[in-house]
């Protein structure tokens, strides 16, 4: 076989343009590094990877750049950083539960952000250290966002006093909510001592979030009256609070009438959480006006929820319930991504569908399977 001539080599040249090209060399002409430059970029690159205790050193010390890195390990999908994130969770464990972890939900140009931002400022005033969390189950969904107002929040987000986080793309809401739940633990032991969650009303998300929260608020606008009618079902009793906002200019009225709506209804409803009265009330976040009052109202649950024990209470619970919903979370997943078991259940489905088994033959025969697989 004949040398292939490199392309350069004229068409008719002759001897003088032989060239050989050996094998196992790379040319280096297209510009890229060569091997020898790659497995030193990867050497920095490691050497840039922090090792556990200098997480935990930099977030103890209160570093927003290492906090963010640990975050972003959290968010890490590769086995490798799951077991090293597990690893520094528990290291600042003992560290982190110190804050009031605040849910905020409504829908979509309800002014939650506008809110978390004004809400943000006051606190941050008042020597608070602020953490802003999101949670956006339409990003996982769609590559589009509903929350993705990133120009929003830019004067809070220029305080050293305060650390904000967009929402981890990827995934599940189960994926995300693992991720959330493990960076509220690092902000609090990095000394945040107001974690705000910020969610759009849509799917399970506002479930999600309350089940990570202390206090949920709800943000309401006042539309055409009639704003019970509007509300998404199951909300309300959900909520520690509903805001009204935009109370300002004309639509200060309507949000008043919104308001008592409100107050009269949540009197026959069962609290959230008990021992507390839900309340509602009308605000503004552009103008700051009623927001110090929800401030004070969050303070007063955090008072007598932890008079009458609940808040710890509730942070158990929910811990609980998270390593259920774990525990379920991965067993449905080892069943049903199974080999055997992906190969099984059509020919199950058949038997069922043409009367040959019963649905609970199908059921013990499929779970006999998975036990076999198993042992
Ligand atoms: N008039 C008025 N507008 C507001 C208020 N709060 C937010 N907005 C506006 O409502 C729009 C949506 O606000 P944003 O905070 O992004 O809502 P989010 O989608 O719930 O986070 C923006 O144009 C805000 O300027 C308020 O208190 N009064
Ligand atoms: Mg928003």
């Amino acid at each position: 076989m004949k040398d292939k001539r490199p392309e350069w080599v004229p068409k008719n040249g002759g001897k003088e343009f032989t060239t050989k090209v050996m094998p196992g060399v790379k040319s280096n002409h297209d510009g890229l590094p060569s091997e020898h430059a790659i497995i030193k970029t990867k050497q920095v690159i490691k050497r840039n990877e922090l090792t556990t205790e200098e997480y935990y050193q930099g977030i103890i010390e209160q570093d927003r750049i290492i906090l963010a890195r640990a975050i972003t390990l959290v968010e890490s999908n590769s086995e490798k950083h799951i077991m090293n994130a597990q690893e520094l969770i528990k290291k600042i464990l003992p560290h982190s539960g110190n804050s009031i972890r605040i849910g905020v939900t409504g829908v979509p140009g309800a002014g939650k952000s506008t809110l978390i931002e004004t809400l943000g400022l006051n606190l941050i005033k008042k020597g608070h250290k602020v953490a802003v969390l999101a949670i956006d189950p339409s990003s996982s969904l769609s590559k589009g966002s509903i929350l993705g107002d990133k120009t929003r929040m830019e004067m809070l987000s220029r305080e050293q006093n305060c650390f904000i986080r967009p929402s981890p793309s990827g995934g599940a809401l189960g994926g995300v909510t693992r991720k959330t739940r493990e960076s509220i633990l690092l902000c609090e032991a990095a000394g945040f001592d107001v974690i705000i969650i910020e969610t759009v009303g849509v799917g399970q998300s506002e479930i999600t979030v309350r089940s990570m929260v202390d206090f949920f608020l709800v943000v309401q606008i006042s539309g055409a009256g009639d704003e019970l009618q509007g509300i998404k079902k199951g909300i309300i009793e959900m909520a520690d609070m509903i805001v009204i906002n935009k109370a300002d200019g004309d639509n200060v009225q309507k949000a008043k009438l919104a308001e008592a709506e409100f107050n009269q209804v949540l009197h026959y409803l069962t609290p959230a959480t008990p021992g507390w009265h839900t309340n509602a009330l009308a605000c503004s976040a552009i103008k700051n006006v009623g927001i110090d009052e929800i401030w004070s109202n969050i303070l007063l649950f955090k008072e007598q929820t932890q008079k009458n024990e609940y808040f710890a209470k509730r942070r158990k619970q929910q811990l609980l319930e998270w390593v259920h919903y774990m525990v379920e979370e991965f067993l449905l997943n080892s069943f049903y991504h199974n080999p055997k078991m992906k190969a099984m259940i059509p020919i199950i489905e058949k038997a069922l569908y043409s009367g040959e088994k019963t649905a609970t033959q199908a059921v013990t025969e499929l779970l006999d399977a998975y036990k076999n697989e198993n042992n």
